[in-house]
């Protein structure tokens, strides 16, 4: 709610700043200045929003093909993941779209294990949880589940970050919605921890990367 009337606030002060603007002229840019800032300072109490796409067709070279790569959904759509910056001290609500329908075998055992979470779980939603048989009361819905854990044979990737205990399992062509903080700045190697490739498994930017908290 305070941050709905901020927000209006900072419309007010826009459209007040506008008919400035109109009066003398060029005074534009500074009243767009001042709506960045405010909607910034209003967003401080909601989790910082990152959500990141596993894609299967980007060919790593002519003798591996096509391999799986972690990518960061931009404002301008998919960018790379090699860098990832991330706020410290903040809730991060991270979102993993998994465009992979291929399983791959688990490097530790209990890569299909939640950690690092609020609460230890992740809520994951697929094909699975909706069937569109066209029933009386049309397509049903079942929404996803909130679990602690994945069925090993499910996982296809898993975004992990050891030293921040972070251990986020992904099912094949699944969504995957998580919450956690990062509680010191620092600069944290994350990797997929699945045999998914070799080559994109040791490569910047595929399945590993650096995640720069600030
Ligand atoms: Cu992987």
């Amino acid at each position: 709610m305070g941050g709905l009337t901020i927000a209006v606030l900072a419309v007010a002060l826009v459209l007040s700043g506008f008919g400035a603007a109109l009066a003398v002229g060029g005074g534009g840019r500074t009243v767009t200045t001042s709506l960045t800032s405010t909607v910034t300072n209003s967003s401080t109490g909601s989790p910082f929003v990152v959500t990141l796409v596993i894609a299967t067709n980007s060919v790593y070279n002519s003798t591996e093909g096509s391999q799986p790569a972690y990518f960061v959904l931009g404002a301008n759509g998919l960018q790379s993941s090699q860098n990832m910056s991330l706020p410290a001290n903040r809730l991060i609500k991270l979102v993993i779209m998994n465009y992979d329908d291929g399983n791959a075998s688990l490097n530790v055992p209990n890569d299909n294990v939640v950690s690092g979470t609020a609460g230890g779980t992740v809520f994951v939603a697929s094909n699975s949880n909706i069937n569109a048989s066209q029933g009386s009361s049309g397509i049903v819905i079942t929404g996803g589940q909130t679990v602690s854990s994945v069925p090993a044979v499910d996982v296809a990737h898993t975004f992990t970050v050891p030293s921040l205990n972070l251990n986020i399992p992904v099912p094949v062509s699944s969504t995957v919605v998580a919450y956690f903080t990062i509680s010191k700045a620092g600069s944290f190697l994350w990797f997929c921890e699945t045999a998914c490739g070799d080559a994109p498994m040791s490569t910047p930017g595929w399945m590993t990367g650096t995640l720069v908290a600030s």
